[in-house]
């Protein structure tokens, strides 16, 4: 233990010497939260309807054993899951969670079927977030929701959508932080479409009929979230970034950028700047595109990093609103999250130990060089040490250790699960 004050204590005298103070920079890492997605907990499935199948364009892959079946599991799970991680941070739920004997459609959700969810999250001291849910639904016909050609189809999506703010605003009401209720629509085409209007303007009119009400801001917030193609929706998805940037700018919505959503070598890192000049605020879905699929676990990536830097050298993150959005079912459920959720904790670190400052001078002087000698050589700087000491200060598992806990769990409650 003495070993890794000792090494923070190493690590902070380097840190002090580019002008950077390691103890003021866990302080504003304390601030920052992360909305944790309790859909990795049971592979997207949600309590809906008893074996859900997962549709819209989204497919989990995997059968790990240990899923959570009943709220009470992914309540537990993910208690766990938060044991492991420094911070206090919100839940990200979506419609389908709902946590009721009742039988309702997703036309009839009420704040009634998530009491029991904020009355966990107010003992647990974390935040709530929201999603309507518009997928894994026989209402959703022909790949399409919202934009749906008949009237009864978008109707019927369109009272889930007023319904689901109701459930946002009252959580973000009872929780005392703002709920963000993010709109993502998988609708879209197979094939080469005739025509890309008509459905766009369809979805547009009805996102309109959704918001017409206007609530409390402080109580809940809107995000609106793009995305390029699906499976089953290669050629044509409605809610693409264009028509987003445009729905959210001109609506006064919060504009959610996943970054699995784009074209492969498109990154969200250099949308955020622009974004930000222009939006209310910003929804992230930190999350990782492999080839076709966008939701793997996040990782210590090149863009995750690049994320983290944006948000941290033009002082974004209170405009940001970082959710993660992954899911995998090959791997432990709990470590997925662990993973996730650390790694973005520290990739923001480690932006936040650079001396912004100065870099920020070096390239105002044009001292090209100096830049890249300083941005090289930060990368080797000892944020490990940083990240370990912090760890350890709020009380969880430094390193590894978190593996051998999350092993137990499994042992003792996962592996006994039906
Ligand atoms: C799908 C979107 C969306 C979902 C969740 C479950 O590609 O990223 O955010 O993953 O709503
Ligand atoms: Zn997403």
């Amino acid at each position: 233990m003495t070993d890794i004050k000792n090494r923070y204590e190493e690590a902070k005298k380097r840190y002090a010497e580019i002008g950077v103070d390691t103890d003021e920079v866990l302080q504003k890492l304390d601030d920052v939260k992360i909305s944790m997605h309790c859909w990795q907990g049971d592979d997207v499935k949600g309590f809906l309807t008893p074996q859900g199948e997962l549709t819209g364009g989204i497919m989990s892959t995997g059968s790990y054993p240990g899923a959570a079946h009943s709220p009470e599991e992914l309540r537990q799970d993910l208690e766990k899951a938060y044991s492991l991680i420094p911070g206090k941070h919100k839940l990200n739920l979506h419609a389908i969670y709902l946590d009721t004997d009742e039988k309702v459609d997703l036309n009839q959700i009420e704040p009634k079927h998530f009491t029991k969810w904020v009355q966990w999250a107010k003992v647990q001291g974390v935040g709530l977030d929201f999603n309507p849910t518009y997928f894994s639904h026989p209402m959703m016909k022909d790949g399409m929701t919202l934009s749906h050609p008949d009237k009864k189809v978008r109707d019927y999506w369109i009272e889930h959508g007023k319904r689901s703010r109701k459930v946002a605003e009252y959580m973000g009401r009872e929780i005392g932080q703002t709920c963000i209720n993010n709109f993502w629509m998988p609708d879209g085409m197979k094939d080469n479409p005739i025509d890309r209007y008509t459905p766009r303007k369809r979805m547009m009119e009805a996102l309109d009929e959704i918001f017409e009400e206007k609530l409390n801001e402080e109580y809940t917030k809107e995000a609106v979230e793009s995305k390029l193609f699906g499976l089953g929706a290669e050629a044509y998805t409605v809610g693409s970034h264009e028509f987003y940037m445009g729905y959210g700018l001109t609506r006064n919505k919060l504009i959610c950028l996943d970054a699995g959503h784009f074209h492969p070598t498109e990154v969200i890192s250099n949308k955020l700047s622009s974004i930000a000049l222009f939006s209310k605020g910003i929804m992230l879905h930190v999350s990782r595109p492999v080839r076709w699929d966008s939701d793997h676990v996040v990782i210590m990536d090149d863009e995750l990093q690049e994320i983290a830097k944006e948000l941290v050298r033009n002082n974004l993150l209170s405009k940001t609103n970082i959710g993660l959005d992954f899911f995998d079912a090959t791997i432990n459920r709990i470590a997925a999250w662990v993973i996730g959720t650390r790694n973005t904790q520290k990739a923001i670190l480690k932006a936040m130990l650079e001396p912004i400052e100065d870099l920020k001078a070096m390239e105002l002087e044009f001292d090209f060089t100096k830049r890249m000698a300083y941005t090289e050589e930060l990368k080797d700087f000892p944020y490990a040490d940083v990240w370990n000491y912090y760890c350890e200060q709020k009380g969880v598992p430094v390193g590894l250790d978190w593996l051998e806990e999350v092993r137990n769990y499994e042992n003792n409650v996962l592996a006994i699960r039906k």
